[in-house]
């Protein structure tokens, strides 16, 4: 008996897991679009790029946070505006990279993991991040100071919530398609954040060496666009068979 006792919450585990799959079936109402799955892995495809950069210099601008001790006490030195950043190999940091158009119409699974944006230093970090829609973003305050999350979007419902120092984080999801999503804080003007909300997951953010990719596409022929919050947009096409691996470099400039 008590070895039926001790293994009996594992029974009950395995039955609420078996029921928790059954109940992960809820996703076929959605069925407007035909379900998720049906991409063969073996024939998926890869696009890999760079965001060039061959403007002239950048002018250094900074943001005052003197009026506000709690911010500026978690800097040193001079901060930086990060409008656009260039990277030291030439390259574009922050440029938000999607397929605009070209996969095939279905409902793609959402991923369970959750994007985070922080708040430390009284600046949103990533500056630039993209989310699918529905799926959980997750704000985080690391100051002392209270914040005031404020999306302005073109798609979806615009909301603003403030958030404790130190507080309780803020999950949130955008239901709708929106390239891009500007964030400010109402406490703090300088706080600026950019969020690409896209219904599939072929999206991507160059990063400190400028670089993007977008993996296991389905074979066909895509647009992709490039956003930067200053330079603008780009398109280039680009058709991929099963395995492929092209490359799609976009190159900005002010
Ligand atoms: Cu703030």
């Amino acid at each position: 008996m008590a070895l039926v006792l001790k293994f009996f919450p594992a029974l009950a585990a395995g039955i609420l897991m078996i029921s928790s799959c059954g109940g992960s079936k809820p996703e076929e109402k959605k069925a407007e679009a035909p379900a998720p799955a049906a991409v063969d892995p073996a024939s998926v495809a890869d696009i890999t790029g760079k965001a060039t950069y061959t403007g002239e210099k950048p002018a250094a601008k900074t943001i005052s946070m003197d009026a506000v001790p709690a911010c500026a006490n978690q800097h040193k030195g001079p901060i930086p505006v990060e409008d656009t950043v260039v990277n030291p190999n030439g390259t574009l940091k922050n440029v938000f990279v999607y397929v605009k158009s070209g996969l095939p119409a279905r409902q793609w699974p959402v991923p369970s993991a959750a994007v985070v944006m922080d708040q430390k230093g009284c600046i949103y970090t990533p500056r630039v991040l993209g989310v699918m829609t529905g799926q959980d973003l997750v704000f985080t305050n690391n100051d002392p100071s209270m914040h005031n999350v404020h999306p302005m979007p073109k798609n979806n419902k615009e909301w603003n919530t403030s958030q404790a120092p130190k507080g309780e984080k803020l999950v949130k999801q955008f239901e709708k398609e929106d390239i891009m999503i500007p964030f400010k804080c109402n406490v703090h003007p300088w706080m600026k954040a950019y969020v690409g909300v896209v219904a599939h997951p072929f999206f991507a953010v160059t990063s400190d060496d400028g670089s993007f990719s977008l993996k296991g596409l389905p074979p066909g022929d895509y647009t992709l666009e490039a956003w930067h919050e200053k330079l603008g947009t780009q398109e280039i096409k680009v058709t991929v068979a099963a395995k492929d691996t092209k490359t799609a470099d976009f190159s900005f400039k002010n």
